[in-house]
């Protein structure tokens, strides 16, 4: 008998499986079908298509009026730090800029100095927490980086953590060393840092699948960032970039000519830029739950990306100081708000192009695919974006088994 058979389904999100990501105009292709079958057996997919009356299972869900896609995919994600920074919501309120925070110490670097003095098991307890928050809204895969240590002890910490949870805990994750991720305030110049980090390459290269760097205003220029990309290549691992989040630096046009994963925020990036995406394999990641928590009014050319052929995701930035949160549908209500991104286009963003964007096999629900399955409590796929900061999460399957379901109330009373 099959472990688990998902019938009657109001809408079953089916993205296509693809070697490179969607781009363009394939971005709004999505196989959405009516009455549909999900069969999991083994951990797999082995059916997922119209109704069937062939599969059998222990578990039969009966999802009418609901709908049910791939697992979501939180393709870039700080998830492991100490402390907090609601002191700097004040700040921001009073106009200091997350630039100027981050000048004067606060910022990235008052979590370093949180995240220091925080133990391993601190660090896990916290970061177990936010994971299960991640489950419970539906993200079954996610990216983590590293970055607030700095030093090498502290990035092997953070990034011990993560691993400790991969095996812990049943969400599927992708790990990223972001030992440039600030300059800290004793370093003899942001050049010798730089060095230090490029150095630790080789104590983390066997912890890690991508490295990545904050290109930006007072941390990394785009020379240094070539020049740390070029080394973590060396090393074989693939790279990431911070770039053109608050100034446009220019750090996309890199990311591409470097081969880059993933080029990550590209608020500010130039219009030349944006265009190089279409020749390129390297998925634009964006970020508008940052843009909108940091309150600014110009958002990334999601649309312009788009309409140029090029491949986009969409992912939280989950981070104590730019973006507080772990609710990937939160992200995707603002990128239909503010990015102006249809719902197929959503869909596929946290779903086939975010697994691309970190490298996942996941995102897709074909005969053999891991079985990470999410039934939402929507009448239809366009209501996702539309209704939102709720938990739209009904069930959710991850390598073929059950492991959150929204109950609802203790008592009927
Ligand atoms: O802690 O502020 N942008 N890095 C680059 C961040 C935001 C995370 C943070
Ligand atoms: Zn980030």
């Amino acid at each position: 008998m099959n472990d688990i058979l998902i019938q009657n389904i109001g809408e079953l999100i089916l993205p296509k499986k693809t070697d490179r990501p969607l781009k363009g105009k394939k971005l709004n292709e999505l196989t959405v079908i009516k009455n549909g079958t999900v069969a999991v057996k083994d951990g797999k997919v082995i059916y997922a298509g119209e109704h069937s009356e062939e599969y059998e299972a222990k578990e039969v869900i009966d999802a009418s009026n609901k709908v049910v896609s791939p697992g979501l995919i939180d393709a870039h994600t700080h998830l492991v730090f100490g402390g907090s920074r609601e002191h700097e919501m004040a700040l921001k309120q009073q106009g200091v800029s997350y630039l100027d925070i981050l000048k004067q110490g606060g910022g990235i670097l008052s979590t370093v100095e949180s995240t220091r003095k925080s133990t391993e098991e601190e660090l896990y307890n916290k970061s177990k927490k936010e994971i299960v928050r991640m489950i419970q809204f539906g993200t079954t895969t996610v990216e983590a980086k590293s970055g607030y240590g700095l030093d090498k002890e502290t990035e092997l910490k953070q990034l011990n953590v993560a691993h400790q949870l991969d095996k812990d805990t049943p969400i599927r994750m992708k790990h990223t060393f972001l030992g440039p991720h600030a300059v800290p305030k004793d370093a003899k110049d942001n050049a010798t840092f730089l060095q230090e980090m490029i150095d630790l390459l080789d104590d983390v290269k066997d912890k890690a699948d991508f490295a990545d760097i904050f290109c930006e205003t007072g941390v990394f220029t785009t020379e240094e960032s070539r020049r740390y990309m070029k080394a973590a290549k060396e090393k074989g691992l693939k790279v990431k970039i911070h770039a053109d989040e608050i100034d446009p630096l220019g750090g996309l046009g890199l990311a591409i000519d470097e081969g880059a994963i993933s080029a990550d925020h590209l608020v500010a990036s130039s219009e030349e830029d944006k265009a190089a995406l279409k020749d390129s394999n390297t998925v634009a990641v964006l970020l508008p739950g940052t843009t909108f928590y940091l309150g600014k009014d110009q958002y990334a050319d999601a649309r312009g990306m788009i309409d140029q052929n090029g491949a986009i995701a969409i992912a939280t930035d989950f981070n104590p100081g730019s973006c507080v949160t772990d609710n990937l549908q939160l992200v995707m209500s603002i990128a239909a708000l503010k990015l102006k991104l249809t719902p197929n286009e959503i869909w596929n963003a946290v779903t086939v192009n975010a697994s691309k964007a970190i490298d996942a096999d996941a995102g897709t629900l074909e005969k053999g695919d891991q079985a990470d399955v999410v039934v939402w409590d929507i009448p239809n796929h366009e209501y996702l974006p539309y209704h939102y900061g709720v938990n739209h999460a009904q069930t959710v399957i991850i390598n073929g088994k059950k492991v959150y379901e929204n109950t609802g109330l203790l008592t009927e009373s």
